[in-house]
Parts: C-alpha cells; sequence; structure tokens
C-alpha cells in the first residue's frame, strides 16, 4: 500500500505511529498522484463549466470513491487502528458556494469526468468563502469561514493573467483541483485567485471589511454584502474576473489545439451557471475582435459557443447592473453590450427584450438569451413556466432555444457515501451495476412485499438515526430520541421556501400535545439553513425555530413528544449525515417558485418520503413513485401565478380564521416574547398578516391535515418500508449522470 511509504517518507513514522492529521495529508498526497495519474488527452471538444459556486464539499472520502480504493484504504487504516471517519474529520470543509446552484455544480463536474467528458470548471478562489453561521442568543451570527491550508487539494499552475478594470490592473493565478470521476478520467476544476489578497482585512467580526480596496478584497469572500454600491461594484469586480479569466483560458486551450478562432464552437463549449458568469458573452467577442474578427462574427460565434441555464423565477435574482457600475468597473465592455443592444433593438420593438433598459440597467439575462443558442430551466415545471410566463417574451422570439434538463445529483456522494450501509445492502440485492447505471435501482421492485427486505431497509434507517444523534450530541451538544420520527427541511432559508410554514405546523403540534392530544410516535423536526446576512426577516424566521427549540426543551409536559433542532452550519458534510437518517423530506416551496430543488432527490434516494407541493422537481418525483408514494398539499403553480396575476391573495383574510390566528399569534406570546426579541418576533408577526409574499397562510391548513396523514401513516411500519423502498427503486431518473448525458447529447454535443 502506497500510504505505508508516503508516511515513511513524509514523517518517517509509520501508518500506526501518524497522528490523525498527519495521515490526512499523506492520503491527500497519495490521491492527488493517483487521480494526475488519470488526466488524459481532452479531444477536440472540452465543456467549460463556469459558475460563482462550487460547493464541492470535502474531498478525501469522494476521491477515493471514485479512485476505487475507499475500501482497501479504510481497512488498511482500521488495521493500523485508526478510522477513516475520524481521518476525515481533519479535513475543512471548502465553502465555495452557498445552495443549490452551486451543488449542483459540484455534482456536474463529478458526472462529467464519471462519463468521460472533458468538462472543467471555472469558478474563483474566495479565501472565506460564504460566512460560518453561530447562533448567539437564538438569533444566527454571521463568521469567518477561512478554509484554506498551506497543504490543500488546490495546486498552484503557472498560469496567470493580466486582467485590466476601469481603475486598476490585477494580476491572477490560477489554481486545480483535480475531479476524479467514477472509475474514470481526471477532470480540472480552475480557481482564479489574486496573489494580493489580503485576509488581515476582515474586521474583528469576521465578515465586513472595506469594500473598495479591490487588491487586497477580490477573492476574499463570496456574495459580499450588496446592500451599498461599493458592494454591488465589488460583485461586477468579482464577476468580471471569473469571466476574463475563463475566456483567456478557453481560447488559449483552443488555440493550442489547433483551432483558428473561426471555429471555436469546434473546440469549446461554455456552460454559463445563472446569470453571474453572463459577462463571459461580451468579453469573448470582445476578445475575437482584438483577434480580428469582425463584431457580426464574433456575435456568431460566441452565440454558437455559450449556453445558459436559468436556475430561478424569482425577479430579485435576475441581474440588472446599472450601466454606471459597468462604465466604472468594466468600461472596455459597455461598447461591446451598447452593440448587442443595438442589434436587439433593430431586430425587435418589444422593450421587454432589450438589454439596457429605460433606467440605463443591462439585464444581464437578456444577454444570455440572446446570445447563446441554448436557455433551459432546470425541472420540466421550471422550464414551463419559464416558456409561459417569465422568459415568455423570449420564447417567442427563440422557441428552439429553449430546453428542459431536470437536475440531478451524484451518486457517488449522496449514497455510496453518504449511506454505506443502504449501498452494501442494494448492492447486496441486485447487484453493484446501479452504480454505474442507476436506473438499474428499478430491479429493486421485486422486493416491495418482501417482508424480510423491509424489515432490513427500516434497520439501516434507524442505524443511520442512531448516526445522527450521537453526531449532533457530539457536535451541537443537543440530545435527540432515535426512536422518533425524524421530519427534516434543510435548505437555503428564504421565505418562498416556506420554513416558517413548518414552524407553524410546530405550534400546531405543540397546542395539541398541551391539550392531550399526544403522537404515538414522538417526532423530531430538524431544520438546516443559513439565511443571507442582509436578509432581516429570513434571520427572524431561524429566531423563531431557535425560540420553539428552547421553549419546547423546556417544557416537560411537550419534550417527550415533539423537538425542533435547528442545525448550525449546514454544509455539505452535515447534509451527508443528516440526509441518510430522514423520514420525512419537507419540500413545502410555494408553487411555482423553487425552480427544482435537489435536497428532494437526495431525500428521495435515501429513503424518505415526500412531503411537498407540486412544485420544482417534485412534480417528477411524484410521477415516478406514484401519488401513494408521495404526500401532495397545497396549491398548484398554475392557481398562484393567477394569485399574482390577479394580486388578489390577502393574507389577512387568511389570519382571520381563529384556527390560524392562534398559530401567527403564538408568535408573538408571552411564552415567546419571553425568550426571543420582541422586534424580530413581531416583525415576523407582522410579515405574515400583512404581506405574506409566499402565501404561507394560503396552504398552512391543508399542509397540517397532510403531515397528520403523513405521521398516521408512518405507525404502518410494513406500509412506510414499501414506500421508502419505491423511493429509493425509483431515483434513477435523478442521477447527475442522466442530467450530464443530456447536457452532452443537446447541448455540447462533445
Ligand atoms: C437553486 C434553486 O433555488 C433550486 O430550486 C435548484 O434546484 C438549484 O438552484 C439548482 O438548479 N438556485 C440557487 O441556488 C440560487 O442561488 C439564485 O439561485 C440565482
Amino acid at each position: 500500500m502506497m500510504l505505508t511509504e508516503i508516511c515513511k517518507k513524509k514523517y518517517n513514522k509509520t501508518i500506526k505511529e501518524c497522528s490523525n492529521e498527519e495521515i490526512y495529508f499523506a492520503l491527500l498526497d497519495m490521491t492527488k498522484e493517483l487521480a494526475e495519474d488519470k488526466v488524459t488527452e481532452d479531444g477536440k471538444k472540452k465543456v467549460y463549466y463556469i459558475s460563482a459556486e462550487f460547493l464541492i464539499g470535502k474531498l478525501l472520502s469522494n476521491n477515493l470513491i471514485n479512485l476505487g480504493i475507499f475500501d482497501e484504504v479504510k481497512q488498511v487504516l482500521a488495521e493500523n487502528g485508526k478510522s477513516i471517519y475520524d481521518i476525515e474529520e481533519v479535513e475543512p470543509e471548502p465553502s465555495l458556494g452557498n445552495g443549490g446552484l452551486g451543488r449542483l455544480a459540484a455534482c456536474f463536474l463529478d458526472s462529467m469526468a464519471t462519463l468521460g467528458l472533458p468538462g472543467d470548471g471555472i469558478g474563483l478562489n474566495y479565501h472565506m468563502g460564504l460566512f460560518k453561521q453561530v447562533f448567539e442568543n437564538n438569533y444566527q451570527k454571521e463568521t469567518a469561514n477561512p478554509w484554506i491550508e498551506a497543504d490543500s487539494w488546490l495546486t498552484k499552475t503557472d498560469v496567470s493573467n493580466t486582467i485590466r478594470f476601469g481603475n486598476c490592473t490585477v494580476q491572477s493565478r490560477m489554481y486545480d483541483i483535480d475531479v476524479t470521476g467514477y472509475e474514470n478520467r481526471t477532470n480540472k476544476l480552475h480557481l482564479f485567485d489574486i496573489e494580493s489578497v489580503d485576509e488581515s482585512i476582515m474586521e474583528p467580526d469576521g465578515i465586513s471589511f472595506d469594500k473598495t480596496d479591490i487588491k487586497k478584497n477580490l477573492t476574499l469572500c463570496l456574495y459580499p454584502d450588496d446592500s451599498d454600491e461599493a458592494g454591488n461594484l465589488l460583485r461586477i469586480y468579482q464577476q468580471y474576473f471569473m469571466v476574463a479569466n475563463g475566456a483567456q483560458l478557453i481560447l488559449a486551450e483552443a488555440k493550442e489545439k489547433g483551432s483558428n478562432l473561426h471555429d471555436l464552437a469546434d473546440y469549446a463549449a461554455v456552460q454559463i451557471n445563472d446569470t453571474h458568469p453572463s459577462m463571459v458573452i461580451p468579453e469573448l467577442i470582445r476578445l475575437l475582435m482584438e483577434e480580428g474578427i469582425s463584431f457580426d462574427e464574433a456575435t456568431e460565434i460566441v452565440t454558437d459557443v455559450c449556453a445558459y441555464t436559468n436556475h430561478t423565477i424569482l425577479a430579485e435574482a435576475l441581474e440588472k447592473w446599472p450601466v454606471a457600475y459597468l462604465e466604472k468597473v468594466v468600461p472596455q465592455l459597455m461598447p461591446v453590450i451598447r452593440m448587442l443592444d443595438k442589434k436587439v433593438r433593430n431586430r425587435y420593438k418589444d422593450e421587454r427584450v432589450y438589454i439596457i433598459d429605460g433606467d440605463s440597467r443591462v439585464h444581464m439575462a437578456h444577454i444570455d438569451m440572446h446570445y447563446s443558442h441554448s436557455v433551459n430551466g432546470v425541472a420540466y415545471l421550471h422550464t414551463e413556466i419559464l416558456k409561459n410566463s417569465e422568459l415568455h417574451p423570449f420564447y417567442e422570439i427563440y422557441p428552439e432555444k429553449f430546453n428542459n434538463k431536470t437536475n440531478g445529483i451524484t451518486f457517488r456522494r449522496w449514497l455510496l457515501y453518504c449511506n454505506e450501509k443502504l449501498a452494501a445492502y442494494i448492492t447486496e440485492l441486485i447487484g453493484p451495476d446501479y452504480k454505474k447505471d442507476a436506473d438499474k435501482l428499478q430491479e429493486l421492485a421485486s422486493y416491495y412485499k418482501d417482508k424480510n427486505v423491509l424489515e432490513e431497509i427500516l434497520a439501516i434507517k434507524k442505524s443511520n438515526k442512531a448516526v445522527l444523534k450521537d453526531y449532533l450530541k457530539e457536535t451541537q451538544g443537543i440530545d435527540i430520541n432515535e426512536n422518533s420520527i425524524f421530519d427534516i427541511q434543510v435548505k437555503r432559508l428564504h421565505e418562498y421556501k416556506r420554513q416558517q410554514m413548518n414552524a407553524l405546523w410546530v405550534i400546531y403540534k405543540y397546542f395539541e400535545i398541551k391539550k392531550g392530544h399526544l403522537p404515538e410516535t414522538p417526532v423530531t423536526v430538524i431544520f438546516g439553513a443559513k439565511a443571507a446576512p442582509a436578509y432581516t426577516i429570513a434571520k427572524d424566521i431561524i429566531h423563531l425555530i431557535l425560540c420553539l427549540q428552547e421553549l419546547i426543551d423546556n417544557d416537560p409536559e411537550v419534550s417527550p413528544y415533539l423537538k425542533v433542532v435547528m442545525i448550525e452550519n449546514y454544509n455539505v458534510s452535515k447534509a451527508a449525515k443528516i440526509i441518510p437518517a430522514c423520514d420525512i423530506s419537507e419540500q413545502i416551496s410555494l408553487a411555482s417558485k423553487e425552480a427544482s430543488g435537489t435536497g428532494n432527490m437526495k431525500f428521495m434516494l435515501n429513503g424518505a418520503v415526500t412531503l411537498g407541493t407540486r412544485d420544482g422537481a417534485n412534480v417528477e418525483i411524484g410521477e415516478l413513485v406514484g401519488e401513494d408514494n408521495i404526500y401532495f398539499f397545497g396549491e398548484s403553480s398554475e392557481e398562484v401565478i393567477e394569485h399574482y396575476a390577479k394580486a388578489d391573495y390577502v393574507a389577512r383574510e387568511f389570519y382571520e380564521k381563529p384556527e390560524i390566528k392562534k398559530l401567527v399569534d403564538f408568535i408573538v406570546s408571552d411564552e415567546l416574547l419571553a425568550i426571543g426579541q420582541k422586534e424580530a418576533l413581531t416583525r415576523l408577526h407582522n410579515e405574515l398578516i400583512v404581506k405574506d409574499w409566499f402565501m404561507t397562510l394560503l396552504d398552512v391548513c391543508d399542509y397540517i391535515q397532510t403531515k397528520e396523514q403523513v405521521l398516521a401513516d408512518y405507525e404502518d411500519r410494513m406500509g412506510w418500508a414499501e414506500k421508502t423502498l419505491v423511493n429509493i427503486s425509483k431515483a434513477g431518473f435523478f442521477s447527475s449522470d442522466r442530467t450530464i448525458a443530456e447536457y452532452n447529447k443537446d447541448i455540447w454535443k462533445l
């Protein structure tokens, strides 16, 4: 075993004598070397996945699995008295992403390499990443989240570019992380950085810093606070820095392979992950023009190269940068953007499709739609909504560009790694082929009625619950009951995802228990979510959840039957512990608002049953498992879209219903005010009554009723186990290998 030699060479010690830390670094060296051996020729065409976020999570175990040596390493370590699980704790989690969009990018990189496609990621090497969440006085506090160590998965390359901004010039540096596919090739995640970045400018609070000092702050953190002009400008600096480096890399690699740039589309496919990288379009055009290609031809070339993915219909997330800001940061791009806008105006009279609007703002998504050859949504329903409402004017012009690519997840991380027991049992039942061909999971169908199999499935779930219980005890000092029902909602905190509705159910259940209506099986409601630092109501919702947690913990009448747990600093590693332990997967967004969701897929694959609205990919989950194996509630996306169109939803009318009023008013009850902050709770209470923009009160009664049904059905253990098994067996469709194969077939054509 190589590890023995590395330990010897690096530390002059045996494996036994090494500390966990030393073994981690030895494994890091070993894994990097093995991954490098799998770097192979690119072939002519390559895909570049450009994204502001890559939520890659810890890499050690995942890389060992993909290299096919996880079991061997685990055993060698065990023979020497070490545990791979302890060693994996040494690894810091890179925090290069925020939510679904970033995790999707990481799953896609894994699948590209697994399918043997040459496909690299392009992003930024944020030193602090997204903030680390801590709870203080039942409130979210943001702190610094450094993750880069002297020795890490990052490899410094000799690629360095001069990047010019309006008022300064910086020198970049490219760092690479190997992305090794499952028993296949190694691709690269290229993360750009500047050497002058200075972590010491961070204020003691761990998140504020001088936002104007670009040479020191450019790659300091992901999504810097954009509540003022300096913050907006910094985001533009970051975005341009990412795409300018990316564009230079793409052109250099194409040229090296023999491209004359007129034929760039034969060499490169660029996937634009939401609007953060949209400036790659004008930047590529600008660079091609510098090479002597006419504007018109450059525009055609770039359109053939680029494709755009939309991840949200929330208008506020579609970036619009003021012309004045772009003039300041990237003056060299504005002439190109103006010419692109002019081209649009010459052809179309509909103002809604202009690139520059009447308020002198540049609509980044509009650049993408006119000047890429493909526009895709991330689930069937989402793409339909884009075509029929949100992006309808564009759909009328370019129906051929629109296509759907339902999201997926990598089964390496979200089954083989996170749920070893289940993976092993599936292998026992149907053989190992499902690991490469996820559709094979359907072969589990022959066991739907097999009592022994169903019992084993329940036993595996129970042991995963025990693992989570121990983990929570160790990390947060929280005690949970592994015999309770684990009802879980983990995702970014946003009003449209309606964590507040789940909190209202907790209040409902609290009243029920107080009345003596005790649940047959106790329920543990687990939340995990970060709120954007400037999103006050989202932070208030976290506050409410934490206050409910404290209230119930201290109430001996209620606590044996109900428990609320808010996981601190929810991230990829925690997800891997939480998801395999889940019974009920909460996917309760307001219909039409969740583009897809990917947590829903991870839960399903790990045998949780979905309680959700007919939104995003939930719709497709429902079609696959059938109505008996999923719990839907709430108004449909059509109904919701109509409410918005007619502006006829009035939260107060629902609030006036006594059964709802009682729940909402509890937010400002004496009990909760004794624990929480009056200002925050009152603000949230008021928000729900006078705004409730995401219609919590519209669906809350149906939600409560449906959830009660779920809890009742859980009592039929064999019936529940069957639902679980049906969900696992139908999850194959949601493998990101399927998604990536579709991207390649329809868009990239490698
Ligand atoms: C998310 C969507 O909210 C989620 O529904 C989807 O599954 C995921 O992208 C992957 O497609 N969006 C984000 O994470 C995000 O930051 C704002 O969107 C641009």
